[in-house]
C-alpha cells in the first residue's frame, strides 16, 4: 500500500510540473536533477516550441484515451462469453468515411501551428549582432564580425579546477557574450568534423558542418548563463565541448566588447589548436 500511495505522490507532483509547463522540475539555462521537461524557455522560439509541445501531449493523449476506450468497451462487450454469437458485418460506410476524414483534419490541425513555428525558427529577423561558432575537435570558437571582428576559444573546465556553482561538464574557460533583449544571429560552421550547436533554454539546434555555414537565431529575454552541448556524435571528446552563452545588458556587453577586443587581439585560436593536438590526437 506504501508503494502505492508514493505512487500516487509522485504521479500529482508529475501532473502539477506537467500543469505548470514543467517550471518547477526543469532548470534555466541548465538542467536540474529530477528534470521532467524541457529546460525552462529563455527565448520567444523556445516558448512558441513549448507551447506546440504542451499542445500535441494534448492531442496524442486524447488519441491515446479514446483508443484505449475502444478498445475496453471491445474486451468487456464482445469478448466469446458475453457475445458467443458474433455479427458478421464487414463494412460500414459511415464510420469508414469518419475515420478517414477525421485523422486528416487533426493532421491538419497539428501541421498549421507546426509550420508556422518551422517559419518563425527559420526566418532570421533583422539582427543586432552576429556571432560566428565554430566547431572543432573538440571546443567551440567564436567571433563577433560586426564588432571588431575578434576571435577566441572556448574550452571546457576540467572536473578538478572548477569553482563553486560552475556546473560539471558544462562551464567554460572563455562564455560566449551576447546582450539581452537584442536579435543575436548566429553563423554556425564546422572546422573539422560534422558538430552541432544546441541550447534548449534558446530553442535553438543546428549542425556545424564543414565548408558549410549554417545560421540560426535567438533573442535571449532573461540575463545569466545558459550551457548547451554538441549535439552530433564526432568523436572521442564529444561530451567535452559544452556550448555557454552568457546574457548580460547593454552596458555590461559594451564594457565586455572593450576588454575582448583587446584580450583577444591576437588570434588565440592556432595556440588552442595546438594545445587539443598535442592533448589529443585528431580522429576524423
Ligand atoms: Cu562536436
Amino acid at each position: 500500500m506504501k508503494v502505492f500511495s508514493r505512487l500516487a505522490v509522485f504521479a500529482a507532483g508529475a501532473g502539477a510540473a506537467t500543469a505548470s509547463a514543467g517550471a518547477a522540475w526543469a532548470g534555466l539555462g541548465q538542467p536540474s536533477p529530477w528534470q521532467m521537461d524541457f529546460q525552462e524557455s529563455a527565448s520567444p522560439v523556445m516558448t512558441q516550441i513549448a507551447s506546440f509541445h504542451f499542445f500535441l501531449l494534448w492531442v496524442i493523449a486524447a488519441i491515446s484515451a479514446f483508443v484505449l476506450g475502444l478498445l475496453v468497451i471491445i474486451i468487456v462487450r464482445f469478448n466469446a462469453r458475453a457475445n458467443p454469437v458474433p455479427s458478421r458485418t464487414t463494412h460500414n460506410t459511415p464510420i469508414e468515411i469518419i475515420w478517414t476524414i477525421v485523422p486528416v483534419i487533426i493532421l491538419a490541425v497539428i501541421a498549421v501551428p507546426s509550420f508556422r513555428l518551422l517559419f518563425v525558427e527559420l526566418a532570421v529577423p533583422h539582427p543586432d549582432l552576429t556571432v560566428k561558432a565554430t566547431g572543432k575537435q573538440w571546443f567551440w570558437t567564436y567571433s563577433y564580425p560586426d564588432n571588431g571582428n575578434f576571435e577566441f576559444s572556448s574550452l571546457m573546465i576540467p572536473e578538478k579546477d572548477l569553482k563553486p556553482g560552475q556546473p560539471r561538464l558544462l562551464a567554460v574557460d572563455n562564455e560566449m557574450v551576447v546582450p539581452v533583449n537584442k536579435v543575436v544571429h548566429v553563423l554556425v560552421t564546422g572546422a573539422d568534423v560534422i558538430h552541432s550547436f544546441a541550447v534548449p533554454s534558446f530553442g535553438i539546434r543546428i549542425d556545424a558542418i564543414p565548408g558549410r555555414m549554417n545560421d540560426t537565431w535567438f533573442k535571449a529575454t532573461t540575463e545569466g548563463v545558459f550551457y548547451g552541448q554538441c549535439s552530433e556524435l564526432c568523436g572521442k571528446d564529444h561530451s567535452f565541448m559544452p556550448i555557454a552563452i552568457r546574457v548580460v545588458s547593454e552596458n555590461d556587453f559594451n564594457k565586455w566588447l572593450d576588454d575582448a577586443k583587446k584580450k583577444y587581439a591576437t588570434d588565440d585560436s592556432a595556440a588552442h589548436d595546438a594545445v587539443a593536438q598535442v592533448r589529443t590526437p585528431a580522429v576524423q
